[in-house]
């Protein structure tokens, strides 16, 4: 009678310490990974699937669905999704550093292929574009906001 009472005893102790464990393992859990922002590319738009995320790492999916090759530069940028200065040397582009920040880029998106990066994004205005000669001008590019 005793010996399985103390049984009992340790099952129910048992019990008690793995409801701990699973508590401190909820409440310590790691931070959720980085964002993933779904971008597709076609001529000639730039659309991700949020428009703002949180600041911290973000990783970029771009999917090129349309018939020409792509990129997507990501600008740091207060100026307007339309207002982006051009290169002088070669209007057909923007000149990223031109009262923006070039924070990095997805180069060379081929036709139905998907390329991915992860930046690490402080809060502010963005502006993404696809800086292919004429594709900007053509409607390529989008705000995007970081908070
Ligand atoms: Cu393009």
């Amino acid at each position: 009678m005793f010996k399985q009472f103390s049984a009992l005893k340790w099952l129910a102790l048992l019990g008690v310490i793995v409801l701990i464990a699973l508590g401190v393992a909820i409440y310590f859990r790691a931070p959720a990974g980085p964002t993933t922002v779904r971008v597709t590319a076609d001529e000639f738009n730039l659309k991700p699937n949020v428009n703002s995320v949180s600041a911290g790492k973000v990783t970029f999916q771009v999917v090129n669905q349309g018939k020409l090759e792509h990129e997507m530069v990501i600008l740091k940028t207060d100026l307007a999704v339309a207002s982006l200065k051009p290169r002088a040397a070669d209007p057909d582009k923007v000149d990223e550093e031109a009262l923006a920040k070039n924070i990095g880029e997805i180069e060379d998106i081929g036709v139905g292929e998907t390329k991915s990066d992860t930046f690490d994004l402080t809060p502010g205005r963005y502006v993404l574009i696809c800086n292919v000669a004429g594709h900007y001008k053509a409607g390529m590019s989008t705000a995007f906001e970081v908070k």
